[in-house]
Protein backbone atom coordinates (compact mmCIF):
# COMPACT_ATOMS: atom_id res chain seq x y z
CA UNK A 1 0.00 0.00 0.00
CA UNK A 2 1.56 3.47 -0.91
CA UNK A 3 2.20 5.93 1.83
CA UNK A 4 0.53 8.58 -0.73
CA UNK A 5 -2.41 7.67 -2.73
CA UNK A 6 -2.60 10.02 -6.22
CA UNK A 7 -4.95 10.59 -8.82
CA UNK A 8 -6.10 13.51 -11.46
CA UNK A 9 -9.53 14.41 -12.25
CA UNK A 10 -10.91 17.56 -14.15
CA UNK A 11 -7.60 19.14 -13.48
CA UNK A 12 -7.50 18.62 -10.06
CA UNK A 13 -4.80 16.55 -8.69
CA UNK A 14 -5.94 14.62 -5.48
CA UNK A 15 -3.13 14.00 -2.81
CA UNK A 16 -3.99 11.58 -0.19
CA UNK A 17 -1.60 11.07 2.88
CA UNK A 18 -1.99 7.27 3.30
CA UNK A 19 -1.16 5.91 6.70
CA UNK A 20 -4.21 5.79 8.35
CA UNK A 21 -3.14 3.53 11.01
CA UNK A 22 -0.36 6.34 12.54
CA UNK A 23 -2.53 9.28 11.73
CA UNK A 24 -0.95 9.78 8.82
CA UNK A 25 2.64 10.53 10.57
CA UNK A 26 5.20 11.61 7.87
CA UNK A 27 8.49 8.51 7.57
CA UNK A 28 11.32 9.58 5.37
CA UNK A 29 9.27 7.22 2.57
CA UNK A 30 6.05 9.78 2.61
CA UNK A 31 8.10 13.07 3.02
CA UNK A 32 10.31 12.06 -0.10
CA UNK A 33 7.32 11.03 -1.77
CA UNK A 34 4.99 13.87 -0.81
CA UNK A 35 8.04 15.84 -2.61
CA UNK A 36 8.12 14.09 -6.14
CA UNK A 37 4.18 14.28 -6.42
CA UNK A 38 4.14 18.07 -6.02
CA UNK A 39 6.99 18.50 -8.64
CA UNK A 40 4.54 16.38 -10.66
CA UNK A 41 1.63 18.57 -9.83
CA UNK A 42 3.94 21.41 -10.94
CA UNK A 43 5.50 20.37 -14.29
CA UNK A 44 1.99 18.86 -15.47
CA UNK A 45 -0.49 21.06 -17.70
CA UNK A 46 -3.07 18.72 -17.08
CA UNK A 47 -2.94 19.82 -13.38
CA UNK A 48 -4.40 23.07 -12.33
CA UNK A 49 -5.50 22.70 -8.69
CA UNK A 50 -4.17 20.91 -6.09
CA UNK A 51 -5.79 19.14 -3.27
CA UNK A 52 -4.06 17.58 -0.28
CA UNK A 53 -5.41 15.73 2.10
CA UNK A 54 -5.95 12.59 4.75
CA UNK A 55 -7.11 8.77 4.84
CA UNK A 56 -8.59 8.12 7.95
CA UNK A 57 -9.25 10.34 11.10
CA UNK A 58 -6.16 12.30 10.67
CA UNK A 59 -4.69 14.96 8.34
CA UNK A 60 -1.28 14.20 9.74
CA UNK A 61 -0.26 13.73 13.03
CA UNK A 62 3.26 15.31 11.54
CA UNK A 63 6.82 13.08 12.35
CA UNK A 64 6.39 9.76 12.78
CA UNK A 65 8.25 9.80 16.31
CA UNK A 66 8.20 5.19 15.76
CA UNK A 67 10.70 5.69 12.94
CA UNK A 68 13.31 7.79 15.34
CA UNK A 69 13.69 5.53 17.55
CA UNK A 70 13.52 2.18 15.11
CA UNK A 71 16.75 1.37 12.97
CA UNK A 72 18.64 3.85 11.01
CA UNK A 73 16.81 6.51 12.35
CA UNK A 74 16.83 9.57 9.75
CA UNK A 75 19.32 12.17 11.29
CA UNK A 76 17.89 15.42 12.93
CA UNK A 77 18.91 17.59 10.60
CA UNK A 78 17.91 15.78 8.05
CA UNK A 79 14.46 15.97 8.78
CA UNK A 80 14.56 19.70 8.32
CA UNK A 81 16.38 20.16 5.52
CA UNK A 82 15.39 17.02 3.41
CA UNK A 83 11.86 16.67 4.16
CA UNK A 84 9.97 19.25 6.07
CA UNK A 85 11.68 22.42 4.26
CA UNK A 86 11.55 21.45 0.55
CA UNK A 87 7.94 20.29 1.37
CA UNK A 88 6.76 23.44 1.88
CA UNK A 89 8.95 25.39 -0.31
CA UNK A 90 7.83 23.08 -3.11
CA UNK A 91 3.85 24.18 -1.41
CA UNK A 92 4.93 27.97 -1.17
CA UNK A 93 6.33 27.67 -4.84
CA UNK A 94 3.63 25.76 -6.74
CA UNK A 95 2.33 27.52 -9.65
CA UNK A 96 -0.95 26.63 -9.21
CA UNK A 97 -3.39 26.68 -5.70
CA UNK A 98 -3.14 23.99 -3.25
CA UNK A 99 -6.35 23.46 -1.38
CA UNK A 100 -5.41 21.76 2.11
CA UNK A 101 -8.59 20.14 2.81
CA UNK A 102 -8.09 19.16 6.47
CA UNK A 103 -10.15 15.99 7.32
CA UNK A 104 -9.18 15.23 11.25
CA UNK A 105 -6.25 15.95 13.34
CA UNK A 106 -3.29 17.88 12.11
CA UNK A 107 -0.49 18.39 14.60
CA UNK A 108 2.78 18.85 14.32
CA UNK A 109 4.42 19.27 11.21
CA UNK A 110 0.97 17.76 10.08
CA UNK A 111 -0.37 21.06 11.19
CA UNK A 112 2.10 23.55 9.71
CA UNK A 113 2.16 21.99 6.22
CA UNK A 114 -1.19 22.46 5.98
CA UNK A 115 -1.41 26.03 7.16
CA UNK A 116 1.07 27.00 4.36
CA UNK A 117 -1.74 25.94 1.72
CA UNK A 118 -3.32 28.85 -0.07
CA UNK A 119 -6.88 27.61 1.13
CA UNK A 120 -7.34 25.58 3.67
CA UNK A 121 -10.61 23.72 5.08
CA UNK A 122 -11.26 22.08 7.96
CA UNK A 123 -14.02 19.68 8.47
CA UNK A 124 -15.68 20.36 11.92
CA UNK A 125 -14.60 17.91 13.96
CA UNK A 126 -10.97 18.74 12.86
CA UNK A 127 -8.43 19.26 15.49
CA UNK A 128 -5.21 21.59 14.75
CA UNK A 129 -2.18 21.27 17.39
CA UNK A 130 1.47 22.72 17.61
CA UNK A 131 2.38 19.55 19.24
CA UNK A 132 5.91 20.24 19.33
CA UNK A 133 6.14 21.71 22.62
CA UNK A 134 4.92 18.47 24.07
CA UNK A 135 8.12 16.51 23.28
CA UNK A 136 10.50 19.36 23.83
CA UNK A 137 11.11 20.34 20.00
CA UNK A 138 9.99 24.00 18.49
CA UNK A 139 7.37 24.53 15.88
CA UNK A 140 8.68 23.66 11.97
CA UNK A 141 7.87 23.34 8.57
CA UNK A 142 7.54 27.65 8.64
CA UNK A 143 5.03 27.45 11.20
CA UNK A 144 7.11 30.07 13.15
CA UNK A 145 6.90 32.23 9.94
CA UNK A 146 2.93 31.85 8.92
CA UNK A 147 1.34 31.16 12.35
CA UNK A 148 2.46 34.73 13.83
CA UNK A 149 1.02 36.44 10.42
CA UNK A 150 -2.12 34.29 10.29
CA UNK A 151 -3.42 34.74 13.80
CA UNK A 152 -1.17 37.06 15.48
CA UNK A 153 1.95 37.13 17.60
CA UNK A 154 0.43 36.49 20.74
CA UNK A 155 -2.05 33.95 20.38
CA UNK A 156 0.60 32.03 17.93
CA UNK A 157 3.16 32.33 21.08
CA UNK A 158 0.77 30.50 23.64
CA UNK A 159 -0.41 28.22 21.13
CA UNK A 160 3.13 26.85 20.53
CA UNK A 161 3.90 27.26 23.69
CA UNK A 162 1.16 25.36 25.57
CA UNK A 163 0.19 22.97 22.47
CA UNK A 164 -3.10 23.39 22.94
CA UNK A 165 -5.95 21.75 20.54
CA UNK A 166 -7.71 24.19 18.44
CA UNK A 167 -10.94 22.81 17.24
CA UNK A 168 -11.88 23.95 13.76
CA UNK A 169 -14.47 26.65 14.40
CA UNK A 170 -11.76 27.99 16.67
CA UNK A 171 -9.26 27.76 13.93
CA UNK A 172 -11.60 29.87 11.61
CA UNK A 173 -12.65 32.24 14.11
CA UNK A 174 -9.09 33.30 14.60
CA UNK A 175 -8.19 32.99 10.88
CA UNK A 176 -6.15 30.15 10.82
CA UNK A 177 -8.33 28.34 8.25
CA UNK A 178 -10.56 29.62 5.30
CA UNK A 179 -13.66 28.13 6.10
CA UNK A 180 -15.27 25.14 8.26
CA UNK A 181 -17.29 22.79 6.69
CA UNK A 182 -19.90 20.08 8.13
CA UNK A 183 -18.42 17.22 8.74
CA UNK A 184 -21.19 14.67 6.25
CA UNK A 185 -20.71 17.66 3.54
CA UNK A 186 -16.94 18.06 3.58
CA UNK A 187 -15.52 15.86 1.33
CA UNK A 188 -17.61 17.22 -1.86
CA UNK A 189 -17.52 20.83 -0.68
CA UNK A 190 -13.83 21.01 0.18
CA UNK A 191 -13.25 19.04 -3.84
CA UNK A 192 -15.91 21.99 -5.30
CA UNK A 193 -13.28 24.37 -4.12
CA UNK A 194 -10.41 22.62 -5.93
CA UNK A 195 -12.23 21.66 -8.97
CA UNK A 196 -13.57 25.71 -9.03
CA UNK A 197 -10.14 26.91 -8.93
CA UNK A 198 -8.93 24.11 -11.46
CA UNK A 199 -11.40 26.08 -13.94
CA UNK A 200 -10.00 29.47 -13.05
CA UNK A 201 -7.81 31.81 -14.81
CA UNK A 202 -4.96 29.25 -12.78
CA UNK A 203 -1.86 31.45 -14.51
CA UNK A 204 -3.27 34.57 -12.74
CA UNK A 205 -3.43 32.77 -9.35
CA UNK A 206 0.06 31.47 -9.53
CA UNK A 207 0.65 34.91 -9.76
CA UNK A 208 -1.42 35.98 -7.28
CA UNK A 209 0.69 33.59 -4.95
CA UNK A 210 3.97 35.02 -5.87
CA UNK A 211 2.81 38.65 -4.95
CA UNK A 212 1.53 37.14 -1.42
CA UNK A 213 4.65 35.46 -1.24
CA UNK A 214 7.14 38.54 -1.82
CA UNK A 215 4.60 40.55 0.29
CA UNK A 216 5.65 38.36 3.21
CA UNK A 217 8.88 40.50 3.17
CA UNK A 218 8.47 43.49 0.93
CA UNK A 219 7.90 46.71 2.19
CA UNK A 220 5.26 49.11 0.38
CA UNK A 221 7.72 50.09 -2.46
CA UNK A 222 8.73 47.12 -3.53
CA UNK A 223 5.80 45.42 -3.20
CA UNK A 224 3.57 48.12 -5.55
CA UNK A 225 6.61 47.66 -7.54
CA UNK A 226 5.99 43.70 -8.02
CA UNK A 227 2.56 43.81 -7.86
CA UNK A 228 2.87 46.64 -11.18
CA UNK A 229 5.31 43.78 -12.79
CA UNK A 230 3.48 40.27 -11.95
CA UNK A 231 -0.12 42.50 -13.47
CA UNK A 232 2.04 43.18 -16.72
CA UNK A 233 2.66 39.37 -17.33
CA UNK A 234 -0.88 38.45 -15.92
CA UNK A 235 -2.28 41.02 -18.66
CA UNK A 236 -0.45 39.46 -21.60
CA UNK A 237 -1.79 36.18 -20.65
CA UNK A 238 -4.55 33.98 -22.85
CA UNK A 239 -6.90 34.18 -19.69
CA UNK A 240 -7.00 37.82 -19.28
CA UNK A 241 -7.92 37.83 -22.79
CA UNK A 242 -10.85 35.35 -22.68
CA UNK A 243 -11.98 37.00 -19.71
CA UNK A 244 -12.60 40.17 -20.78
CA UNK A 245 -14.10 38.60 -24.31
CA UNK A 246 -16.11 36.55 -22.20
CA UNK A 247 -17.53 39.23 -19.90
CA UNK A 248 -17.82 41.76 -23.32
CA UNK A 249 -19.64 39.20 -25.25
CA UNK A 250 -22.07 38.44 -22.42
CA UNK A 251 -20.74 34.42 -22.19
CA UNK A 252 -19.03 31.86 -19.88
CA UNK A 253 -15.31 32.02 -19.89
CA UNK A 254 -13.41 28.96 -20.70
CA UNK A 255 -10.00 29.60 -18.96
CA UNK A 256 -7.14 27.14 -20.21
CA UNK A 257 -4.25 28.17 -17.39
CA UNK A 258 -2.54 30.24 -20.06
O1 LIG B 1 13.44 15.40 14.38
C1 LIG B 1 12.29 15.77 14.44
O2 LIG B 1 11.40 15.06 14.90
C2 LIG B 1 11.94 17.12 13.92
C3 LIG B 1 10.63 17.16 13.27
C4 LIG B 1 9.48 17.40 13.91
C5 LIG B 1 8.21 17.48 13.22
C6 LIG B 1 7.01 17.13 14.08
O3 LIG B 1 5.97 16.95 13.51
S1 LIG B 1 7.20 16.98 15.76
C7 LIG B 1 5.56 16.57 16.31
C8 LIG B 1 5.26 15.11 16.13
N1 LIG B 1 3.88 14.81 16.38
C9 LIG B 1 3.40 14.67 17.62
O4 LIG B 1 4.06 14.86 18.60
C10 LIG B 1 1.94 14.25 17.72
C11 LIG B 1 1.86 12.88 18.38
N2 LIG B 1 0.49 12.41 18.37
C12 LIG B 1 -0.42 12.83 19.26
O5 LIG B 1 -0.18 13.69 20.09
C13 LIG B 1 -1.77 12.18 19.17
O6 LIG B 1 -1.65 10.97 18.50
C14 LIG B 1 -2.82 13.07 18.44
C15 LIG B 1 -3.17 14.27 19.32
C16 LIG B 1 -2.34 13.52 17.08
C17 LIG B 1 -4.11 12.23 18.24
O7 LIG B 1 -4.52 11.71 19.50
P1 LIG B 1 -5.63 10.55 19.55
O8 LIG B 1 -5.84 10.21 20.99
O9 LIG B 1 -6.80 10.95 18.75
O10 LIG B 1 -4.99 9.29 18.76
P2 LIG B 1 -3.81 8.33 19.28
O11 LIG B 1 -4.43 7.11 19.86
O12 LIG B 1 -2.81 9.05 20.07
O13 LIG B 1 -3.13 7.94 17.87
C18 LIG B 1 -3.75 7.05 16.96
C19 LIG B 1 -2.67 6.15 16.40
O14 LIG B 1 -1.78 6.95 15.60
C20 LIG B 1 -1.82 5.50 17.48
O15 LIG B 1 -1.41 4.23 17.02
P3 LIG B 1 -1.90 2.88 17.78
O16 LIG B 1 -1.51 3.03 19.21
O17 LIG B 1 -3.38 2.87 17.57
O18 LIG B 1 -1.17 1.79 17.07
C21 LIG B 1 -0.63 6.42 17.57
O19 LIG B 1 0.52 5.81 18.06
C22 LIG B 1 -0.46 6.81 16.10
N3 LIG B 1 0.23 8.10 15.98
C23 LIG B 1 -0.30 9.31 16.24
N4 LIG B 1 0.63 10.24 16.06
C24 LIG B 1 1.76 9.60 15.69
C25 LIG B 1 1.51 8.24 15.65
N5 LIG B 1 2.45 7.35 15.31
C26 LIG B 1 3.68 7.84 15.03
N6 LIG B 1 3.99 9.15 15.04
C27 LIG B 1 3.06 10.07 15.36
N7 LIG B 1 3.37 11.37 15.32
Amino acid sequence: MSSIVFDVKDGVALITLNRPDKFNAFNREMALLLQQLLDDCAARADIRCVYLTGNGRAFSAGQDLAELVGENPPGFEQILSEHYNPIVTRIRNLPKPVVAAINGVAAGAGANIALCCDVVVATASALFIQAFSKIGLIPDSGGTYTLPRLIGWQKASALMMLGDKVTAAAAEQMGMVYKVLEDDVFAAESLAIAQTLAAMPTRGLALTKQALNASMHNDWPQQLQKEDELQYTAAHTYDYNEGVAAFLEKRKPLFKGE
